[in-house]
């Protein structure tokens, strides 16, 4: 294939991120802090959206669709299919609603645990809102033994601020390119690569 000009180069690796977590945590403004580097008030949509971002690290092109629930998840019904193939889930709280982190046990990490279908698959805490000081409920501490309890990596964010947004999704995906089972499940399969003249195979085994 001859590469054309202006267009980004072939990625190494494509990930799917998912962001789960109560609604007005700040998954939005987060993807939208990563995505773009801005951070504005955001109207909740009902319907599931994604961006996709390429980034360089750990010497590889990797090509990220981060997928976020925008909105449904006020009525629990995030599908199956918004969960399936995932190599990276990051679960949000917001460090000012003791009520979002509970939640991260009760629901959230149980519904990974129920329809996540990729094995090894890299799960990250965050912590956000951090800018919050004065009004904060969960302490840095309680976070970090959660994160380790149940096996996820751990940052604390500020999206509003831009404390630690892109060394949280660089940590997730360097944490991916370590593992070799999760470069094995990478695809250029969701059809998100570039138009694929043959018909879609619906692999993935
Ligand atoms: N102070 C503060 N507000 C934030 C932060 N992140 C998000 N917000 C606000 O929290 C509200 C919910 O954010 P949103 O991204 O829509 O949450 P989502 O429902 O999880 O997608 C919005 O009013 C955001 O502006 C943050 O880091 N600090
Ligand atoms: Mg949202």
């Amino acid at each position: 294939m001859a590469a054309q000009p202006g267009l980004q180069p072939e990625p190494d690796y494509t990930f799917k991120i998912l962001l789960v977590g109560d609604s007005g945590v700040g998954k939005s403004s987060l993807l939208l802090r990563f995505a773009t580097g801005g951070f504005e008030e955001l109207v909740p949509t009902i319907g599931v959206d994604f961006k996709a971002k390429v980034v360089q690290l750990g010497g590889k092109t990797v090509k990220l669709t981060i997928w976020d629930t925008a909105g449904q998840e006020r009525f629990r019904t995030l599908t199956s299919s918004y969960y399936r193939g995932a190599q990276g889930i990051i679960l949000v709280y917001d460090v000012t609603r003791a009520e979002t982190f509970d939640s991260l046990a009760d629901i959230w990490l149980r519904e990974v645990d129920m329809y996540n279908t990729v094995d090894e698959c890299i799960k990250m805490v965050v912590a956000n809102k951090t800018d919050l000081a004065e009004q904060r409920e969960v302490s840095t501490d309680v976070g970090v033994q959660f994160a380790r309890a149940h096996g996820c990596l751990f940052v604390e964010t500020s999206a509003k601020g831009n404390v630690a947004v892109e060394q949280a999704f660089e940590e997730l995906v360097l944490k991916i390119l370590e593992t070799p089972s999760l470069l094995a499940s990478s695809s250029s399969t969701f059809g998100l690569k570039a138009k694929q003249p043959e018909a879609a195979s619906s692999c993935c085994g």
